[in-house]
């Protein structure tokens, strides 16, 4: 997979450098590079932002340097990614579709955002998904884009060495992860749940998903889980 992040804060990816996408660099399953806005300006300023038509706060990202820097970068058939809280919620089912794509380039907008003409005209050849990470407000795209690349690339076919530690993590089923123990079995007065001693499989497996339909009742009652789940452990009762 290619990606290509385009930023007035380059600096601020260098954290992709490492963890996750800075082995799967290493590994040849991902080519990343980075690139800085204001290298498609011309005027001595390097100026990306001027005041928005019809007035108010902020500043808007002048459509030019966009418009240049995507002609560069985003040839026809890449996806084009914008986090913006105004965007679709990102989720683990948009990252995994993400993560089939060739080529997804990051347009990270600062300021009240980037003239709309820019996305209207990158959608005439590209794809272009519009991703929030949720209902608060970042001062740019630059940490969102930190955080979907991060959730996309270590779903890359061929990636993660343990297919199953996909599988089972948390909203993988539409439920949210059940509690983690390790050694010792007894820490501080707080004991590990006696069935993980038990050595039975069976009544593990139950207890975990038990634990993970009520935390998601209870934390995530938004969220959709397969009505199965609940029926075949006759847990009807905590929905
Ligand atoms: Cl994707 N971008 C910005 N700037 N703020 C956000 C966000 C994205 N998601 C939540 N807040």
């Amino acid at each position: 997979m290619r990606i290509d992040v385009v930023s007035i804060f380059p600096d601020y990816l260098a954290p992709l450098e490492l963890s996750l996408p800075g082995k799967a660099r290493e590994n040849g399953l991902l080519d990343l590079h980075v690139h800085d806005l204001r290298r498609f300006t011309h005027d001595k300023h390097h100026t990306v932002d001027d005041t928005p038509y019809g007035g108010g706060a902020g500043m808007v990202m002048k459509p030019e340097p966009w418009g240049e820097a995507l002609d560069a970068i985003a040839p026809d058939g890449a996806v084009l990614v914008v986090p913006t809280p105004s965007g679709t919620p990102f989720s683990q089912e948009l990252a995994a579709e993400l993560s089939t794509r060739d080529h997804l380039v990051f347009a990270c907008g600062r300021y009240e955002g980037i003239d709309q003409r820019v996305l209207d005209e990158a959608a005439t050849r590209l794809e272009v998904r519009e991703v929030s990470l949720g209902d608060y407000v970042l001062n740019g795209g630059e940490v969102a884009a930190l955080a979907v690349i991060e959730a996309v690339v270590r779903l890359i076919p061929g990636f993660m060495g343990n297919a199953e530690s996909l599988v089972e993590e948390s909203h993988a089923d539409g439920l949210l992860e059940y509690p983690v123990y390790t050694k010792p079995a007894s820490w501080r007065g707080h004991d590990v749940p006696e069935v993980l001693l038990s050595g039975d499989h069976g009544r593990i497996a139950a207890w975990r998903t038990e634990q993970s339909v009520r935390r998601t009742a209870q934390r995530r009652p938004d969220l959709q889980h397969p009505a199965g789940v609940l029926d075949d452990l006759e847990l009807r009762a905590v929905r």
